[in-house]
Formats: structure tokens, C-alpha cells, sequence
């Protein structure tokens, strides 16, 4: 058992942390011991699917056991952070448990990142390890670790799921079992990131205690059984499906995870009708277009029983095609990776389904909806919402300036959600007051992209904001200033771009389209008036479609 907490870890105060013990919440388990004890419950049931390998929670806990035997060979130890960067493939479980065993902490790369994003990761978390896959629709992880590896100062592992090259192969750290002491319950399980709106994303840390309650009351409101077959068609390591109720809930619950490498239709729905699926869960674009294919009838999509759609608003017309359309039904689902999670429930009726993200999981999830001054606004009334609870972090790791901005005195996280609360206790999210764009799901900070244009010699100031878009919901749109005469259009947008590109970030963050001005307009105090540059673009976008 560690004894030590994390160094840059806000435990919650010891009231409170009695508190959620004493409900119920924290039960004192860990994500290694769950996988025993359902091993133990159920060997031969299967537990993965990936491709045409078929791992049982027997198969997948034993290859746990032997990773963890073969990460402590190599001197990985508790609390070292390890990068893990892996697609939808089987490994990423048995890598997970096995670094939960021996109570190292996963950071969750996308594997959308690059060598900027990566190279961040390891450095700020001083990692000791970076797992990857070899390739993957057609991408070299291998070659970005090499990038990662010139780029950086520290001593790094790296290891790689497949043909390793010149770096450690997975499959040779399948030692012996040994024993470990492993982790407490209260430690650290894992680092997530944040969408991140200040610079680069924040790492989030979350313990064994308050995701597994997470995951627990998920798996319970979202019905998930030993009969859930659960296709996993966003990146595995992301909140929504890694935890609500997502891959850790059906392994609670017994049930079976399917794989599949690619959300689209082409790759996904074969998955659906092959393996009996009963739940996924998309973001909004992606659901629009199942929606869309599934009026081509060509598959057997008969087994779904829910579909989940989150990480950015779904809009009502679209979710009231869902039960018709696919035959399933609609669960909306409004979380964040620092913690709360809402979801719309089985007995709410029609319209709070299709017109509410939710409510939250637990009754200690404290809510406060607050105006720009931080009074309660009226009830219904839109205002930013803060919360508090049994898996809410108390602030993000190393983080001591930002978390003094991003959480009230008392211990509320400012979301920078704009909300409307219900009686019923169901939220409405309606804007955002965060310096992000949501890009269909994929969060996008706005200052991290204009340090990046800022860079580039011939920019004098970047402003970057969200513009609408039919499709992904919101795109990025980036105003610059150029250095110079005013009207200097030396430069084009597509060279912008590719210097960006050069700079080596996840294509997700790549301007959608870049705007020259020679100025910005101001707010009354002299910032940027991002507000009028979304109209400004809005307008434009609106007079060009008609
Ligand atoms: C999920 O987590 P993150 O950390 O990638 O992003 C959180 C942010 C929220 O603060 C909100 O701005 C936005 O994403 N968001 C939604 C939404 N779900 C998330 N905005 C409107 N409607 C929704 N349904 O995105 C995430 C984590 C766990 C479960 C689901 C989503």
C-alpha cells in the first residue's frame, strides 16, 4: 500500500473524504482488484473483442498480472507517470490494468497528438515511459516517439504494442507473475487531460475511489449487465467512453467490449450486427451520421438498445430521430474528465430527453448555476456552472495558479459551462464562457493555437474563436494580424497551416480558416473582443451561404 500522496495531487478535505466513504461511494477498491474479482467471478466470459482475438477476463487479468511483473522488471514503479498513446486495440487494457497493479499512472494521450502535445506530456509530467502502437491508419508512432525522444532531455522508455523496431516490445514484458503490493484506493489511479483553455491541456488526476464510484453509478443508471455488448468506437482512452459508463463500466458489470478501430458506419456497423451491440456511445456528428447511413437499411442494427451521444450538444431536431431512425434509444450525456457526469434517465419522458443533457450521477453531486459576480441566478435562468462531489477533482496536477482561478475557495470547479437548471434537476447547457472551441467533440483552447501562430515571424496577434458549422457544431477560426503595413498579405493561409503542421499537432487543432484584419475590435477595458469576432465570422459565413 503507497502511503505518500502524489506530489501535486489536492486530496479532497478529510470531511469530505469521510463523508463519501461513510455513503457508500469510496469503497476502498482499485481497478486492479476489480479485474480479480471479476476474473475470479466469471473466467471464461469474454471480456475484449478486437479484431478476431477474443480475450477472456481470465486472459485479460492474467495478461495484466504478467505486465505488471514485466513493467516492474524494467524498474516502473508506483507513481511513475507513463505516457500511454494506443488506438482501439486490446493491449490498452491489458497496459492499463497492469500499470493500475503496480500503481503507476497512465497519462491518456489521444492518438491524434503529435510531437508538441507529446513532447509536453512527457515533460510536464516527467514520464518515465511512453507506450505506443506501431502503426495505425497508417501513422508511425514510432517514428513520433523518435521525435519525441530528440526533442526531450529526460531518459524515456518507450515501448511499442506490434513491431517495435529499435524500442522495447510489449510482448516481451509478459513475465511471471510476481508479487506487488500495489496501490491504495485513495491514490491516483491515472492522469487525464483537460479540453484546456489556458495554453496546454491540464492533467487531471483521478483515484482508484472516485472513478470507480464513477464507473459504478454509470454502469448502474445505464442499465449495463453481463448481457451489454458495448461497441467502443471513440479513442478507447477518453473519458466518455473509457468510464461513462463506457469500457471500465461493462467490465464492472461483466459485459463485453467490442473494438472497433474506426466509428464510421463502414467499419462500425458490421461490429453492430456481428456481435449483438447494445450500447455505444458517439459524439454529435458522428451520430448524425448514423442516423443517416442507418436509413440505408443495409445492416442488422436490431441489438442497439441505447445509443449515448456527448461531448458536445446534440441538437434536438437530430435527437428526436434517434429512436426512430436506429430503433434505440437516446441517452444524453454531459461530462467532463474532471469529473461530473449527467445523463438523461430510462423513465424521463420524451422531451427531457431530447431537449436536456442530463442530470448528475450522484446526490452528492453538489451544482451551483451563478451569475458573472458568483450569486445564484434565478432558477431556469442561464449561469455558469461550478460543482462539487464524490469524483470531482479539487484541482489538476502541478497546477497551483491555474487551480486558484479554476476553483472557488470553498472547492467548486468552474466548468466554464453556461447552464440551465430544471426542477427536475435536468441541465441545459447553452454556450460556454471558456476560451475553447468544441469541434464536434474535440476540444480545441484557443490560446494554445494563437502561441502557436504567434510564433510564426510574419504574425504580429492571433485571435482564435469558434465559428458555426452545420456538420461538427463549432469549427476554429483564427483572426491574424500581420506583421507590417496594414492590408500586408504576404503570407497565405495555407502556409499558416503548414507551419503549424511542422510544428507537429494534432490535426484537430488545425485552423479551419484564417481571417486577415488589421485590428481587432476591443472590449470596453481593451481585451480582444472575441464575442464580436464570432459574429464577425458568422455573418460572413451566413452571407456567403446564401
Ligand atoms: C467530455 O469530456 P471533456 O473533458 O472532453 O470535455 C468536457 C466539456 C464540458 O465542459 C462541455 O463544455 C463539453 O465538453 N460537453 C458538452 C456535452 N458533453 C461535454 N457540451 C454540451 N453538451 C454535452 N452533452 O466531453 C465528456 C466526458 C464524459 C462524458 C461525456 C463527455
Amino acid at each position: 500500500m503507497s502511503t505518500t500522496p502524489l506530489p501535486g495531487f489536492t486530496p479532497w478535505p478529510a470531511e469530505f473524504a469521510a463523508r463519501y466513504r461513510a455513503s457508500g461511494y469510496w469503497t476502498g477498491q482499485t481497478f486492479g482488484a476489480l479485474l480479480q474479482q471479476r476474473a475470479d467471478e466469471h473466467p471464461q466470459r469474454e471480456a475484449i473483442v478486437c479484431g478476431q482475438r477474443r480475450w477472456t477476463y481470465a486472459e485479460l487479468n492474467r495478461r495484466a498480472n504478467q505486465l505488471a511483473a514485466g513493467f516492474t522488471r524494467i524498474g516502473l514503479r508506483a507513481q511513475d507517470r507513463v505516457v500511454v498513446q494506443l488506438p482501439n486495440i486490446a493491449e490498452f487494457f491489458a497496459v492499463c490494468f497492469a500499470l493500475f497493479r503496480i500503481g503507476a499512472l497512465p497519462v491518456f494521450a489521444l492518438p491524434a497528438h503529435r510531437r508538441t502535445e507529446i513532447g509536453h506530456f512527457c515533460a510536464f509530467a516527467e514520464a518515465r515511459a511512453y507506450i505506443i502502437a506501431d502503426t495505425d491508419q497508417g501513422f508511425d508512432y514510432r517514428e513520433l516517439a523518435r521525435q519525441v525522444l530528440a526533442a526531450g532531455s529526460q531518459p524515456l522508455q518507450v515501448i511499442v504494442a506490434g513491431d517495435a523496431a529499435e524500442f522495447t516490445a510489449l510482448d516481451s514484458l509478459y513475465d511471471t507473475p510476481c508479487e506487488i503490493a500495489g496501490p491504495a484506493a485513495g491514490d491516483v489511479a491515472f492522469l487525464q487531460l483537460s479540453g484546456g483553455s489556458t495554453g496546454l491541456s491540464k492533467l487531471i488526476p483521478r483515484t482508484h475511489d472516485d472513478y470507480l464510484y464513477s464507473v459504478r453509478a454509470s454502469a448502474e443508471i445505464c442499465g449495463l449487465d453481463a448481457a451489454t455488448v458495448y461497441l467502443c468506437a471513440l479513442p478507447v482512452a477518453h473519458n466518455f467512453p473509457l468510464s461513462s459508463p463506457g469500457s471500465l463500466g461493462v467490465l464492472y458489470a461483466g459485459g463485453k467490449v467490442v473494438l472497433a478501430p474506426q466509428p464510421n458506419p463502414a467499419v462500425s456497423f458490421p461490429l453492430v450486427t456481428a456481435e449483438r451491440v447494445t450500447v455505444t456511445s458517439l459524439v454529435p456528428p458522428l451520430a448524425m451520421i448514423w442516423l443517416d447511413a442507418a436509413a440505408a437499411r443495409q445492416h442488422d442494427l436490431s441489438s442497439l438498445r441505447m445509443l449515448q451521444v456527448g461531448g458536445a450538444k446534440f441538437a434536438a431536431e437530430a435527437a428526436s430521430r434517434v429512436q426512430a431512425e436506429l430503433g434505440c434509444r437516446l441517452q444524453q450525456v454531459f461530462g467532463m474528465a474532471e469529473g461530473l457526469v449527467n445523463y438523461t434517465r430510462d423513465d424521463d419522458n420524451e422531451e427531457i430527453v431530447t431537449t436536456t443533457q442530463g442530470r448528475p450521477i450522484s446526490p452528492d453531486d453538489e451544482v451551483r448555476v451563478l451569475d458573472d459576480e458568483d450569486q445564484p441566478v434565478a432558477p431556469g435562468e442561464l449561469g455558469h456552472l461550478l460543482t462539487r462531489g464524490p469524483y470531482t477533482i479539487r484541482g489538476y496536477y502541478l497546477a497551483p495558479e491555474h487551480n486558484a482561478r479554476a476553483f472557488t475557495a470553498d472547492g467548486f470547479y468552474r466548468t466554464g459551462d453556461l447552464v440551465r437548471q430544471l426542477p427536475s434537476g435536468h441541465l441545459i447547457v447553452d454556450g460556454r464562457a471558456k476560451d475553447q472551441i468544441n469541434r464536434g467533440g474535440e476540444k480545441v483552447a484557443a490560446e494554445e493555437i494563437e502561441n502557436y501562430l504567434l510564433a510564426h515571424p510574419a504574425v504580429h496577434d492571433a485571435a482564435v474563436v469558434a465559428m458555426p458549422d452545420a456538420y461538427l457544431g463549432e469549427k476554429t477560426c483564427a483572426f491574424i494580424i500581420l506583421r507590417g503595413e496594414p492590408g500586408n498579405q504576404a503570407i497565405r493561409p495555407a502556409q499558416l497551416n503548414g507551419f503549424l503542421r511542422e510544428r507537429g499537432i494534432a490535426q484537430f487543432k488545425i485552423p479551419d480558416r484564417i481571417v486577415f484584419v488589421d485590428r481587432f475590435p476591443k472590449t470596453g477595458v481593451g481585451k480582444v473582443n472575441k464575442r464580436a469576432l464570432r459574429e464577425h465570422i458568422s455573418q460572413q459565413l451566413a452571407e456567403a451561404a446564401q
